[in-house]
């Protein structure tokens, strides 16, 4: 399917303590939005993946799934994942989001939210693979969802909603300072899928 041609993408930088933060309400616009959000649902291997919590198994509230080059494996909660090859929907938005974000990502991580029961809990997107300051690109399909930051030092507190057709770029010391996460809600919310553009570096 052709999709139609990208708007100029308009963003403004979200002055944080110790980080960068860049946010594009409308990097796509609602009709290219919604393609990707139907593509995506119906073309993307997802997963309910879990790890193991005090000896038992436990399942994220989220399903998920990782794409990427051929060697940016990457290990979280105790599991490596490998990635599974690009699809064109993906690299076309690869190809979008590394144009504005200034570096050239080699795999996505997706997560899908059912309803507002499914939730990533808090943490920082600091595993050795993506080494020191990474620039990670998320963009976001379908339902609004609080994203929220927390100081690990500081006591500083920040959220925005993240809109369908959204880019929030995190970048500078950020994942190095500051948790993020994407709490639970009783309101009755449709489906949300988030894509999380990364570098993986080879981790000697
Ligand atoms: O769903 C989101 O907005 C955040 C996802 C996230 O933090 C992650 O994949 O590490
Ligand atoms: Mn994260």
């Amino acid at each position: 399917m052709q999709l139609p041609f990208f708007d100029e993408p308009s963003g403004h930088v979200i002055p944080l303590q110790d980080g960068e933060l860049l946010y594009y309400p409308h990097f796509f616009n609602a009709e290219v939005a919604d393609s990707y959000f139907r593509l995506l649902m119906e073309k993307v291997d997802w997963k309910q993946e879990g790890m193991m919590m005090y000896g038992k198994p436990v399942l994220f509230p989220r399903l998920m799934a990782w794409y990427g080059d051929k060697g940016s494996s990457y290990a979280f909660s105790g599991k490596r994942y490998e990635p599974a090859e690009w699809i064109a929907e993906l690299s076309a938005i690869n190809r979008h989001v590394s144009s504005v974000a200034g570096v050239v990502f080699n795999s996505v991580l997706l997560n899908r939210y059912r309803n507002g029961n499914d939730s990533m809990g808090w943490h920082a997107d600091d595993e050795p693979e993506l080494g020191r300051n990474p620039v990670i690109a998320s963009v976001n399909f379908g339902a609004t969802r609080r994203f929220m930051f927390r100081h690990q030092q500081a006591g500083l507190k920040y959220e925005l909603n993240l809109a369908h057709g959204s880019l929030l770029i995190m970048k500078g010391s950020l994942q190095h300072y500051w948790q993020h996460q994407v709490p639970k809600t009783a309101k009755p919310l449709a489906e949300r899928i988030n894509l999380t553009f990364r570098v993986i570096k080879p981790v000697v």
